[in-house]
């Protein structure tokens, strides 16, 4: 035994994930913990820690189980034990006390740390020994390891509450697994915790190994670190960022002595996604010469076979004007050129001349109204007969919107589309 603690924090796994059902994506999951597996042997660490998220749904189905048993019994023929909370993807419904995480306990693939609830109903971290499977806080030689699990939205005054049964670090380090988010990492309206609520465990601990966020953030003077997740969960992810971020997870050296800690992010290979805009402005709307252009850009960025994600955005004026191109037609002349796994057009083109509206004077709201709204759908590329017919439609559903005839249902919103459809074929004007 060396002088530090040496061990993996990793978070957000998602086993089982498989965004618009695309097989690889359910292989990526794995093939990115798989990465976390032969680092812990290779740099015998003493043990593994997941900070929730193992799993992407309550409900296993039998492969995404086999999966995760296949991935954690290298770790236990190695005999590095893993440390695992609760999160919210994972954890046991209320009706369901039970959840597969408790299973991969009960079989001893993991230590699954959780706080309890007392007769009153309040979280309470208990000790877990070998007869009680369940409970917060496990001591091992070295340090105690407390699983703090999914707070929820009242995340501060449960942290507050379990903080006055966190161990005394005195004697040995302590380290504490918590899924949850500090608020200024978030992108608004997302909730979180506020980084002083963080405070009373900061006080008691020696790393605060986070999950929850799927970006990486850390702060080591308030002693917590969040790694993200291993792999891009959604395909939603990644068009909102221009290039891939960095997966991957912490290596921790612990010192016993000084408590000092020293991280190192080890980075997942993850699968290639390219997030490109691609301006096809001076094109013509023929299929051929606007797949070229894609070929062209992806290849700047895309210099290997590999299968990716592909998410395009299409922007510019075509020199014809038209506004409307057939998706699906593009994305099967693009496949035949790329290797992609998924792939995704937004069609972002600008009209001609678009929004230049010329309003006279003495023109009633009902004839600007549809001057306005007759600009927009030629825009969308009608024909003049359709679009003067389209127009009538338009105006009469607001017509009766406006009476009150039409109401909006608040859950559902108003079917436009539905409403459209109905005018056109029963032919109603
Ligand atoms: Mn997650």
């Amino acid at each position: 035994m060396g002088d530090s603690i040496r061990f993996i924090h990793c978070s957000d796994i998602h086993l089982g994930a498989n965004p618009y059902g695309i097989e690889e994506r359910f292989e990526d999951m794995g093939r990115a913990f798989m990465q976390v597996v032969a680092c812990a042997i290779s740099e015998k660490v003493d043990f593994v820690l997941i900070a929730g998220d193992f799993f992407h749904q309550k409900n296993l189905n039998a492969k995404t189980l086999e999966q995760a048993v296949n991935l954690l019994e290298p770790l236990k023929d190695a005999g590095i034990p893993v440390y695992m909370t609760e999160g919210n993807h994972d954890m046991a419904t209320y009706t369901n006390i039970y959840s597969w995480l408790d299973f991969l306990c009960q079989k001893e693939y993991i230590y699954l740390l959780k706080p309890d609830t007392d007769e009153e109903g309040a979280q309470v971290l208990m000790e877990k020994s070998s007869v009680s499977k369940s409970g917060g806080i496990y001591e091992t030689d070295t340090c105690y390891i407390v699983g703090l699990g999914y707070p929820g939205a009242t995340a501060g005054i449960m942290i507050n509450k379990l903080s006055a049964f966190i161990p005394d670090n005195g004697v040995k380090p302590v380290i504490i697994m918590l899924h949850t988010g500090i608020d200024k990492f978030l992108t608004e309206g997302m909730g979180g915790l506020r980084e002083e609520e963080l405070t009373p465990v900061t006080l008691k601990s020696d790393y605060i190994a986070l999950g929850h966020i799927h970006t990486r953030y850390d702060n080591k003077d308030m002693k917590y670190y969040n790694p993200g997740s291993i792999e891009n969960v959604k395909i939603e992810s990644l068009t909102k960022n221009k290039e891939n971020r960095e997966k991957g997870f912490y290596l921790v050296d612990l010192a016993k002595g000084t408590r000092n800690v020293e991280t190192e992010f080890k980075k997942v290979d993850i699968r290639n996604s390219i997030n490109i805009e691609v301006d096809i402005t001076g094109l013509s709307s023929q299929t051929e010469g606007i797949v070229t252009k894609i070929k062209t850009e992806v290849d700047k960025i895309h210099t290997n076979n590999d299968d990716i994600i592909l998410n395009i955005k299409l922007v510019g004026t075509l020199i014809d004007g038209v506004t409307v191109l057939d998706i699906n037609a593009l994305k099967k002349e693009v496949k035949t050129l790329i290797n992609v796994i998924y792939i995704e057009i937004l069609n972002n083109l600008q009209a001609k001349n678009s929004g230049e509206l010329t309003l006279k004077e003495n023109q009633t709201r009902e004839e600007i109204d549809r001057e306005v709204l007759l600009k927009l759908i030629e825009n969308e590329g009608f024909d003049e007969k359709d679009a003067e017919k389209l127009l009538n439609i338009v105006m009469h559903i607001k017509e009766q919107a406006t009476e009150g005839s039409i109401t909006m249902d608040m859950q559902e919103g108003m079917d436009i589309k539905g409403l459209v459809e109905k005018y056109v074929e029963g032919d109603l004007l």
